[in-house]
C-alpha cells in the first residue's frame, strides 16, 4: 500500500491531485469551483433573505406605527391610560369662556375624596365627587387656551383623551378672525316641553373668500348653544353649544342648521349660533339682526333666539 499523507490546502498548488490509498483523486480547482457556487448561492441565500428582512422589517415597522398611532395617541381610546389613575370616559361641557367660571361634569371610574381636576393646568374648584364615576368641578377663570384636563385622585392622575377649552370671543375686536357677518335666521322663537328636541334652527355666515364659493366652506366650525334667559354668551358661562351642519348656499352666505334638546328644568331660554376660523378656540357668536365685523354690526343679547318652556 502506498503510504500518503494529506497536505494543508493551502500548500498545494491549484491543479495539485492528492492520492491516499483507495480516496477518489478530486481535482482541487474542482472543489474551489463547487465552494464558489456554494459561495454564491449563500450569497442570493444571504440576499434573499436581506429582501425578506426588509419586507418583514416594512411590515413589522408599519404594525408598530399604526399600534402607536393608535394605543399611544390614545385617539381611539376614552384615556390615555397613567397606569394608576382614574378611567376619565368624558367631561361636559368641553369649553368655556376663559374669564367665566364653569361648572364642569366628568364621567369615569375610581372617583374617591378628594379627586381634583385641572384644567389646561388651571386647578378646578369646588370639586364634588357625587359618586365613584361621577365628579364636578368648577373650571375657574383663565386666559384663551386648549389643553389637558386631568383627573387626580390620591391613586395618580388621568388625562382626559379630549382637550379642554378656554374659548375667546372675537365679537367687535373687527380683526380678520372675526367672522364678517353671522345671523341667527329662523326662527326668532318657539316654545316646547322640557327634554324634547327643538325645532331645526338656521344661522348665516358670509366671510369674506371663505363662504362666497357654492357649497360648504372649509375651516369653519358651526356651533349652536343655549343659556339662561337675558343670559350673554359672550359674557356668561353655562351656555352648552354643539356643533351644526351646513344646510345651503344662499347667495354670498353659507347657511347652517342645528337642533338641540330642551333643557330638563327651567321656564326660559335663550339660544344662538357661534362660528369659529380656529377649531373651536375663538368664536364670533351671532344674533337676530347681525353681528361680525363688517361695517354698523354688532352682537346685542338683546337680540338672541327665545324659548319658552311649554306646550307648543
Ligand atoms: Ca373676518
Ligand atoms: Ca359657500
Ligand atoms: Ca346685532
Amino acid at each position: 500500500m502506498t503510504r500518503c499523507r494529506r497536505l494543508p490546502i493551502a500548500l498545494l498548488g491549484l491543479a495539485a491531485l492528492v492520492a491516499c490509498g483507495d480516496d477518489p483523486v478530486t481535482p482541487i480547482d474542482a472543489r474551489l469551483g463547487d465552494a464558489r457556487a456554494d459561495a454564491a448561492l449563500d450569497a442570493a441565500a444571504v440576499d434573499a433573505a436581506m429582501s425578506d428582512a426588509t419586507v418583514d422589517a416594512a411590515t413589522i415597522d408599519s404594525g408598530a406605527l399604526d399600534a402607536v398611532t393608535i394605543d399611544g395617541n390614545g385617539l381611539d381610546g376614552p384615556t390615555i391610560d397613567s397606569g394608576s389613575g382614574p378611567l376619565v370616559t368624558d367631561f361636559s361641557p368641553v369649553d368655556s369662556l376663559a374669564n367665566s367660571r364653569t361648572r364642569v361634569t366628568i364621567t369615569g371610574a375610581g372617583f374617591g375624596p378628594g379627586t381634583t381636576a385641572s384644567f389646561d393646568g388651571v386647578v378646578g374648584t369646588g370639586c364634588s365627587v357625587l359618586s365613584s364615576t361621577l365628579l364636578e368641578c368648577s373650571a375657574p377663570p383663565s386666559t384663551v387656551s386648549r389643553g389637558p384636563l386631568i383627573v387626580t385622585t390620591s391613586s395618580g392622575s388621568t388625562t382626559a383623551s379630549r382637550l379642554w377649552t378656554y374659548t375667546g370671543v372675537r365679537n367687535e375686536t373687527d380683526v380678520a378672525a372675526e367672522a364678517d357677518y353671522c345671523n341667527l335666521q329662523f326662527p326668532a322663537s318657539f316654545t316646547a316641553p322640557h327634554n324634547t328636541t327643538s325645532p331645526t334652527i338656521y344661522a348665516r355666515l358670509y366671510e369674506a373668500g371663505v363662504t362666497d364659493a357654492p357649497g360648504a366652506p372649509s375651516g369653519v366650525k358651526a356651533q349652536l348653544g343655549w343659556g339662561n334667559a337675558g343670559g350673554d354668551p359672550t359674557f356668561q358661562g353655562g351656555w352648552r353649544f354643539a356643533d351644526a351642519d351646513y344646510n345651503v348656499q344662499v347667495g354670498n352666505d353659507d347657511e347652517f342648521q342645528g337642533t338641540f334638546v330642551t333643557p330638563a328644568i327651567g321656564a326660559g331660554f335663550a339660544y344662538t349660533f357661534r362660528f369659529s376660523f380656529d377649531d373651536g378656540l375663538t368664536f364670533t357668536y351671532c344674533d337676530l339682526d347681525g353681528a361680525g365685523a363688517n361695517s354698523g354690526l354688532e352682537f346685542s343679547s338683546t337680540q338672541l333666539g327665545v324659548l319658552t318652556i311649554g306646550s307648543p
